[in-house]
């Protein structure tokens, strides 16, 4: 059981699940929403080549349904086949990246060196792996953002201008690790289908030329752009700039004009020249002042500093800081934020007053991880204090409890909605990014809302732009898992093979959306216990942990001996006064048998209230898998590397680890499409 290469649990008898339904959708592939005439005829180029391209790779049924064939080189239309040399990809120790520039570590390390020895349970990157190009090609994801090739990390200024959602990210266009950065850009008509544009900033000024680093976007009332962002000069000092649009009109935002005055801001008295960085999206006083926040630390406390500014050209620095926690060291990608106590419709930067909390976000520089809390904003005193100072920023919740960094939202002013981007780094080695050609993605964005019904935590869900992707479901309902069973889920009958047209989508292309109830029973009859249990402590087995209730979930990306498997899963301990406590875990430590991956086992507590079954909803896509319980509570975002459950061979399972409980499910499953992520036409 304790052997992470071996399955924990065999299969065991038939599925009582059939499929209650099957539908297929057709994919629209585009949302169109109203812009100017050049948009219009930006997106009627689009559109077109958008079609060609699909009738080149696949076309359509008559049903109208999209056929995908698939390409040489193991991917699906949407991702090509990548060029890699012949060889095995060697996991020599991984160079420290970033730390010496200033900046967070940026290589793939293992926990252990990266924490110092640290939280995780997982092997950490050693014995090297044969890898294959069949291998590496098939972990390239199909409807998350990636250039088409080399390093790319933060996101920066994200915004929605004239119709189009613009991003822009950190990325290296000479190599697959991190180094040269300047500013990628693409953007999208429903942040699901991407355009890839020429680099927005480079590194040619002497404030810049050491890296074009993080920054954030505002739009000003009169609808002009200013983009504010750290610099790394030629004396490797963190300096904050300012560019804009050259030109207003341009609905893509192609050029961009570096203030003649730059830099704008340089490190403060007491404050390091290399922990200075990643100035925010500005919002607005009551004076009608424009307000930003740049991340830094004093000793080891991490803070966020304060500015005013009428012209984003002079800045007066506040006294003390909008907020510092002690022992969180340097806060990087700093976000500040509005969320309505009503819940419903997110809210503009500058929106303050009754019925608003305000959020603080840091992402920490020490343990890269991306904390929150949700508080109160003292305009006058330019002070923010968290409503639970036991969970403040970096010392209590996460956005995403496993791979998640560097985070930025903005509001989408189209459809009144705050958005979290996420970076989503490797965790195999740096010698097999480099020899695939490319590393990292972005998260799916997500909407962010207050919970309103705990008060307490924030929601995040994929973007409901996301369910256009979707194509043929099934259901299944009731499907029961004894104490100790592992269900397959058949997704395709058994005469339909994989290797024919689209049904490997099934495979590891998914949405996946599962509620799960434990035998009442049994929960009523199970004794109280003081187990402290901890997804991720280094004595936990995992999913092969058994407890009276639980662990319990889905396997995905498993194949069909269990040789290899994630599990992602529900932990229920019942307390003193019957109190149920429930964690929600991601385990890697099975879900491949190479070693020279991370195999950690992630996860925290999730508030299940009153009434609630368990839910999870979970986007698979090749090696990403982001699963958010109970409506986005808790999220958890795996990278996993498998050898063998790839193509054809992976399956899903429903599995019951606990000893005690029954568990009854419904799984709706649809086969994912893959996103049209390319190159602008003719620019
Ligand atoms: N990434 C940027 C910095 C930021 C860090 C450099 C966070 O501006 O602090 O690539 O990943």
């Amino acid at each position: 059981m304790g052997d992470h290469n071996q399955p924990f649990l065999s299969v065991s008898g038939d599925p009582e699940c059939a499929p209650v339904h099957d539908d297929s959708v057709v994919d629209d592939a585009l949302h169109r929403p109203q812009g100017s005439s050049k948009s219009k005829l930006l997106l009627a180029v689009f559109s077109g080549i958008f079609v060609v391209c699909l009738i080149l790779a696949g076309g359509y049924d008559k049903s109208g349904v999209i056929k995908i064939h698939q390409l040489e080189g193991g991917d699906e239309m949407g991702v090509g086949p990548i060029e890699m040399p012949a060889g095995s990809a060697t996991t020599r120790p991984s160079l420290s990246r970033g730390k010496s520039a200033g900046v967070s570590e940026k290589a793939n390390l293992s926990p252990q060196q990266l924490l110092g020895g640290g939280e995780g349970s997982g092997d950490g990157l050693s014995e090297d792996f044969p890898w294959n190009n069949s291998m590496l090609s098939w972990q390239r994801t199909a409807f998350h953002f990636q250039p088409e090739k080399n390093w790319m990390n933060d996101p920066n200024g994200p915004l929605f201008y004239k119709g189009w959602y613009h991003f822009f990210y950190q990325y290296n266009p000479n190599a697959a690790v991190w180094g040269d950065i300047v500013w990628g850009h693409a953007v999208s008509r429903d942040l699901i289908h991407w355009l890839h544009l020429p680099l927005a900033m480079v590194a040619d000024q002497w404030y810049d030329v050491q890296g074009v680093w993080t920054g954030s976007a505002t739009i000003l009332p009169d609808g002009k752009v200013m983009m504010l962002y750290t610099g790394s000069t030629n004396e490797s000092v963190q300096v904050q700039n300012l560019a804009y649009p050259a030109d207003h009109d341009d609905p893509l935002l192609l050029d961009w004009v570096k203030h003649p005055g730059n830099p704008v801001l340089v490190p403060p008295p007491g404050i390091h020249h290399k922990d200075f960085r990643d100035p925010t999206t500005a919002w607005q006083t009551s004076e009608g002042k424009w307000r930003i926040t740049i991340g830094s630390k004093v000793n080891k406390t991490g803070i966020a500093l304060i500015y005013d500014t009428d012209d984003f050209v002079n800045f007066e620095l506040k006294d003390g800081f909008l907020h510092g926690v002690p022992g969180t060291g340097m806060w990087e990608c700093v976000d500040f934020y509005p969320v309505a106590v009503a819940g419903g419709d997110g809210l503009d930067t500058s929106a303050n007053g009754a019925g608003v909390r305000h959020v603080v976000k840091a992402s920490l520089d020490d343990d890269r991880h991306d904390y929150y809390a949700i508080g109160t904003y003292d305009e006058e005193a330019g002070k923010w204090y968290p409503d639970n100072p036991a969970i403040d920023v970096g010392i209590g919740i996460r956005y995403d409890y496993g791979i998640f960094y560097a985070s930025k939202t903005f509001f989408d002013q189209s459809k009144q909605r705050r958005i979290l981007w996420g970076w989503i780094g490797e965790w195999d080695s740096e010698a097999a990014d480099v020899r695939k050609g490319w590393a990292s993605l972005q998260g799916m964005p997500r909407t962010v809302v207050l919970d309103t019904k705990t008060g307490s935590n924030l929601l995040q869900w994929p973007v409901e732009e996301s369910e256009s992707l979707r194509l043929r479901s099934k259901e299944f309902k009731n499907v029961v898992a004894k104490p100790g069973a592992v269900v397959p889920i058949k997704l395709e009958a058994a005469t339909q093979v994989c290797e024919l047209e689209h049904w490997c989508f099934w495979r590891m292309q998914l949405d996946i959306v599962a509620e799960l109830e434990l035998d009442k029973e049994a929960v009523d009859r199970v004794v109280e216990s003081d187990e402290e249990f901890k997804c991720s402590s280094s004595s936990s087995k995992g999913a092969a942990h058994r407890g009276a209730l639980g662990p319990f979930g889905l396997l995905v990306l498993s194949e069909e001996t269990l040789s290899e498997q994630t599990p992602v899963y529900f932990y229920v301990v019942k307390g003193k006064n019957a109190t149920l406590r429930t964690y929600f875990c991601a385990d890697q430590s099975r879900s491949s048998l190479a070693n020279d991956v991370n195999k950690q086992i992630y996860g925290s507590s999730v508030p299940v209230l009153k009434g609630e079954k368990f839910r999870v909803r979970m986007l698979v896509d090749h090696s990403i898998i982001e699963s958010f319980a109970q409506g986005g509570r808790s999220v958890i975002t795996s990278r996993v590397y498998p050898t063998k459950a790839i193509y054809g061979a992976a399956r899903l399972f429903l599995f019951n680890n606990a000893t005690e409980a029954g568990v009854t499910a419904s799984i709706k499953v649809w086969q994912m499409n893959s996103a049209f992520i390319r190159p602008f036409p003719n620019l």
